[in-house]
């Protein structure tokens, strides 16, 4: 069962759009693996992003995510990066399409509410960073549900 790390950035605890957001992943049918309300520390915040490391807006990122607290969350399901993706829109809120997170709540490139991993690979990696205590095992709970 595919898993994915999906993150509610500083603006949305801000915002108060955390069970907006969250409930948007939930519908879907997606299974909740793991859950917590994080700030994130400076060391975290750049190894989470050290592939942005020397581009222009990675200052301001690593600034942004550690600004307030996030929600951490793990969501497994078929095919659970690519449809949290689609879930999620495009980067830029001015971009993204009306039906989704960003395209509904967002106007911002920067502050757009939501980190999905973007491959199977790198959500592995990005669980591991998040969640280093590991989750709760919830396979074969509800497997019906989940596609
Ligand atoms: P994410 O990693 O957060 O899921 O977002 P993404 O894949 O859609 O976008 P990515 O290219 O990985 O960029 C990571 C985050 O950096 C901020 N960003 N700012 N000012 C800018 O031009 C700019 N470009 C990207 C956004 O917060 C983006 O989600
Ligand atoms: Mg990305």
């Amino acid at each position: 069962m595919q898993q994915t790390l999906i993150l509610l950035k500083p603006d949305a605890v801000q915002r108060r759009l955390v069970g907006e957001i969250t409930g948007r992943f939930e519908r879907k049918g997606l299974r909740l693996a793991g859950l917590k309300l994080v700030q994130a520390p400076r060391a975290l915040a750049e190894q989470h992003y050290a592939v942005h490391k020397g581009k222009p807006f990675y200052d301001s990122l690593l600034a942004f995510l550690t600004s307030g607290p996030t929600v951490a969350m793990v969501w497994e399901g078929r095919e659970a990066v690519a449809v949290c993706r689609t879930l999620m829109g495009l980067t830029d809120g001015a971009k993204a399409p009306p039906g989704t997170i960003r395209g509904d709540l967002a106007l911002s490139v920067q502050n757009n509410l939501v980190h999905g991993s973007d491959s199977p690979e790198n959500a592995a990696l990005e669980v591991a960073l998040w969640f280093p205590e590991g989750l709760v095992s919830v396979a074969g709970v509800d497997a019906q549900w989940v596609g």
